[in-house]
């Protein structure tokens, strides 16, 4: 019976994690999220690591009006980021901090995903960025 109860949340963890990459937009509550990174000079500055496949963190928390700098690595190959809803898309060359900056303006839920073919998991590799 305890073997059977341990199964069950093997599982439920299993499914979670494979939910995780088909969550929406609306699957989303911003008032779990704590803000990312830390401000310095009033801006909002985040690392962000990419990795095959995937981006650590792969929710970044922001206040609308902030600036935001983002730090972009890549632990193996290049990588992308897009932001399509905000105009960015930058390359993230393995080797380098690859900077994009941008104003936070409007409050919403928007979606980032590598824009560079990386491999078989390349469109697993998605984020959400959180404007709250
Ligand atoms: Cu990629």
């Amino acid at each position: 019976m305890k073997k059977m109860f341990f199964l069950l949340i093997l599982l439920a963890a299993i499914l979670g994690c494979t939910n995780r990459d088909k969550m929406t937009k609306d699957e989303i509550s911003p008032m779990y999220y704590s803000l990312s990174g830390k401000v310095e000079n009033g801006v909002r500055i985040i690392d962000v690591v990419a990795y095959k496949f995937g981006f650590n963190p792969d929710i970044i928390v922001v206040n609308a009006g902030d600036k935001v700098r983002l730090r972009l690595t890549s632990l193996d190959v290049t990588h992308g980021f897009k932001l399509e809803e905000i105009g960015i898309n930058k390359r993230i060359e393995p080797g380098k901090e690859n900077i994009v900056e941008f104003y936070a303006n409007d409050v919403g839920t928007y979606e980032f995903r590598c824009s560079v073919f990386c491999g078989a998991g390349h469109m697993k590799m998605r984020g959400w960025l959180i404007v709250k």
